[in-house]
């Protein structure tokens, strides 16, 4: 079994959750926060059988969208402190990773 963590931009989880369940694929929404953007996104934790993981990967990359977004160039990095111009930051779709599951229990 694995468990596949999939952040993902919250404008698309609607969409996301709504394909989990039609594929028969159980999830628990977290919400966290990117460290970068410090906006909110939310993490899926999904539990499910290895042959089921493609699956998963396949639906976040079908409906998880890529967007750009501008920050303040002191943002990015200490040595651009006086440029004034913003910088694009391009986001997602989803971050993905994928981690084994020694025990899976529900009591
Ligand atoms: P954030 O940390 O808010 O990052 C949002 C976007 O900003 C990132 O998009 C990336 O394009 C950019 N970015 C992040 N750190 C940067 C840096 N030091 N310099 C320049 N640009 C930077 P994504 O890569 O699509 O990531 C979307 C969200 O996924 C992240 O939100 C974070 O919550 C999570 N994430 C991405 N990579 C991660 C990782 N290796 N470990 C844990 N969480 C990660």
């Amino acid at each position: 079994m694995k468990l596949v963590y999939a952040i993902v931009n919250n404008d698309d989880v609607y969409a996301v959750s709504k394909a989990f369940t039609k594929r028969g694929i159980r999830a628990t929404k977290l919400a966290s926060t990117g460290g970068f953007l410090m906006a909110g996104n939310t993490t899926f934790l999904i539990c499910c059988e290895d042959a089921m993981v493609d699956t998963v990967i396949d639906t976040c990359r079908e409906h998880c969208k890529k967007r750009k977004q501008y920050v303040p160039s002191s943002t990015v990095t200490e040595s651009d402190l006086g440029n004034p111009y913003p910088v694009e930051v391009k986001i997602g779709g989803a971050t993905i990773f994928v981690t084994d599951i020694n025990r899976f229990e529900q009591v």
